[in-house]
């Protein structure tokens, strides 16, 4: 039973940095659902992805799983046998939830929860890495070296899909997207007080990219091909291929 995300509905004479822990680990199904336009698609093609790039006998990876719906979506979607799924996130909230949701599950193909931070993690062997909106949450000067690891992992022919909050060089296109995605928050059923307040705990913690940051961190890294496959104003996902030998 997922429960409403209210956290923030309460004035608050300081708003504190956001943090994963345990109340926000609550109520975060319904949290990232009403807050991140478009979650529900990027996690469904997050199966498609499984179902079409992962490779016999690789490792899957999600990192920054949450409760581990991009790790269930992957599970679901991986055809090819031998395969084996790792989920990291270093909130230990997030991780008992996701443990337990793994067990319920019915799937097949054998998943490793693991608390860590996603820059201690080893990818190895990778053909799938996933990292949905989470990169965005490293301080900006790590995330050259966190996108350098993902590529040095994978397989030829295999694929990082990373899906982030961006922003944008035009300061108006940046004003609009970010309004729209208010609006969006509204018809969600959050406040202005919660959606300012919430702004305010994100203000330090989740440090937005341009896409074309993002485009050339990826090339720089090695990734030969980035296509951009998903908008809803300021969340995009990208999926980024390292080519086939
Ligand atoms: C989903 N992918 O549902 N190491 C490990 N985990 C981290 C780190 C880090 N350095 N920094 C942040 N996290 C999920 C949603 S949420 C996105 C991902 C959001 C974790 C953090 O604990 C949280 O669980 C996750 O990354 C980000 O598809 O809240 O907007």
């Amino acid at each position: 039973m997922h429960q409403k995300d209210s956290l923030y509905s309460e004035y608050r004479d300081r708003v504190a940095d956001f943090v994963f822990d345990d109340a926000v680990a609550g109520v975060f199904d319904d949290m990232i659902r009403r807050s991140v336009p478009g979650y529900a698609t990027v996690i469904a093609m997050t199966k498609v992805f499984a179902e079409h790039y992962a490779q016999a006998g690789s490792t899957c990876y999600d990192l920054g799983c949450s409760l581990g719906a991009s790790t269930l979506a992957m599970r679901k979607g991986i055809v090819q046998p031998g395969c084996r799924i790792v989920a990291v996130d270093n909130s230990e909230s997030m991780v008992t939830k996701c443990r337990e949701a793994v067990a319920l599950d019915s799937g097949a193909v054998p998943v490793e929860v693991v608390c860590a931070d996603i820059r201690d993690v080893a990818i190895e062997n990778a053909s799938v890495v996933v990292m949905n909106f989470t990169l965005q949450f490293l301080s900006p000067d790590q995330r050259d070296v966190m996108v350098q690891t993902i590529f040095d992992g994978l397989r030829p022919g295999g694929v990082l899909l990373l899906s982030e909050k961006f922003s944008f060089e035009e300061a108006a296109n940046d004003t609009f997207q970010t309004d729209m995605h208010h609006e969006f928050k509204k018809l969600m059923g959050y406040s202005d007080l919660e959606i300012a307040q919430k702004r305010k705990a994100l203000e330090n913690v989740l440090i937005r990219d341009t896409l074309e940051t993002h485009r050339n961190r990826l090339s720089n890294a090695g990734f030969s091909k980035t296509y951009l496959w998903f908008q809803c104003f300021n969340f995009m996902s990208l999926a980024a291929f390292k080519e086939q030998q």
